[in-house]
């Protein structure tokens, strides 16, 4: 299924999107006016967006409109998909990357987001592109979150590295690099814990993780994913300015966009974070995991 498709039904699942549908404005077009231009900010913002850019992209809107003659609802909407879509950063494609040897994936974010679920579909996705995957269960804080990987591991068919319930999650990666050298692997991803609640301690913990792949893997193409619960709204911008203040995140996934009809959330952390959202989870299966598209998600959303 196209992105498009799969974020029109993901964003419709939900019953209590009308008020946040940012279609709804063109459902009640009877012309370009002020009625119609706070309307369509005052969903924008019910949406998630962020008041900020609602009130600079409905502001723009009115220029387009007003310097082209704009009337039609259809033409106007074109015009705001365009600026939605202006306000994502560039991604880059998700294994920029052929051409290293070995490609690592960390992923970060608080508990509960969707972290090991994210890296179990995404494990099964380079599976079935034929890459050669191995996990690091590193969230040792619970055993049954190595239990979990675990499972998806063997759905996807692939390696995994886990280590002692509380033991040294750096040094899990450490071994699932050198069992990724040693069988040849193509990517290892790597999951963490999110203990956001003892900031100093997670901070040295990704910091040491760092240091590892650093050291152990110099020459691999590195990713950080931040995974970002939609559901929670702002609070997921908070946790996520949170994030990126401790690890340099290069990309976000924002998983159970299924859950919320609330898609503009996804603008507000592409917008203010400055960072690209590069996956977008929408279901707890192995096959709900799409590669984000600005235009699609612009469009769709205004479907
Ligand atoms: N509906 C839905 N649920 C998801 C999605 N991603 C993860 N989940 C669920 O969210 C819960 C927490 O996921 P988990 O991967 O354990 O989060 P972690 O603590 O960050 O590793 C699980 O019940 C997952 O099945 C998604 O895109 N949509
Ligand atoms: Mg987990």
């Amino acid at each position: 299924m196209k992105f498009f498709e799969k974020i029109k039904q993901s964003l419709t699942k939900t019953r209590d999107n009308a008020a946040a549908s940012l279609r709804g404005a063109f459902d009640a077009f009877t012309g370009a006016n002020d009625e119609f231009f706070d309307d369509l900010e005052e969903r924008l913002i019910l949406s998630d967006a962020g008041a900020d850019f609602a009130a600079r992209v409905v502001e723009e809107l009115r220029e387009i409109v007003k310097s082209r003659g704009l009337r039609g609802a259809e033409e106007i909407k074109t015009e705001l998909a365009k600026l939605i879509a202006a306000a994502f950063p560039e991604a880059p494609s998700p294994l920029t990357a052929d051409h290293y040897s070995l490609s690592i994936v960390l992923f970060v974010g608080v508990n509960g987001v969707g972290k090991t679920t994210t890296i179990g579909k995404l494990a099964a996705k380079y599976a079935a592109e034929g890459k050669r995957v191995m996990l690091a269960a590193g969230d040792t804080f619970r055993a049954a979150a190595a239990d979990q990987l675990e499972i998806w591991a063997e759905r996807a068919n692939c390696g995994i590295v886990r280590g002692k319930e509380g033991g040294d999650p750096a040094a899990v990666i450490y071994d699932a690099i050198a069992a990724a050298k040693a069988r040849n692997c193509d990517v290892v991803i790597c999951d963490t814990a999110g203990r956001l609640h003892n900031k100093s301690n997670l901070m040295r913990e990704l910091e040491k993780i760092d240091r590892v792949i650093t050291r152990e893997a110099p020459d691999a193409s590195r990713q950080t994913l931040l995974v970002i619960d939609a559901v929670t709204g702002q609070n997921g911008l908070f946790q996520a300015k949170e994030f990126s203040k401790t690890s340099a995140v290069t990309g976000v996934v924002l998983t159970k966009l299924d859950g919320t009809a609330k898609g503009g959330i996804v603008i507000a952390i592409a917008e203010q974070l400055g960072i690209p959202v590069v996956y977008v989870g929408t279901g707890e299966k192995q096959e709900d995991l799409i590669e984000f598209d600005a235009e699609d998600f612009a469009n769709a959303i205004l479907e």
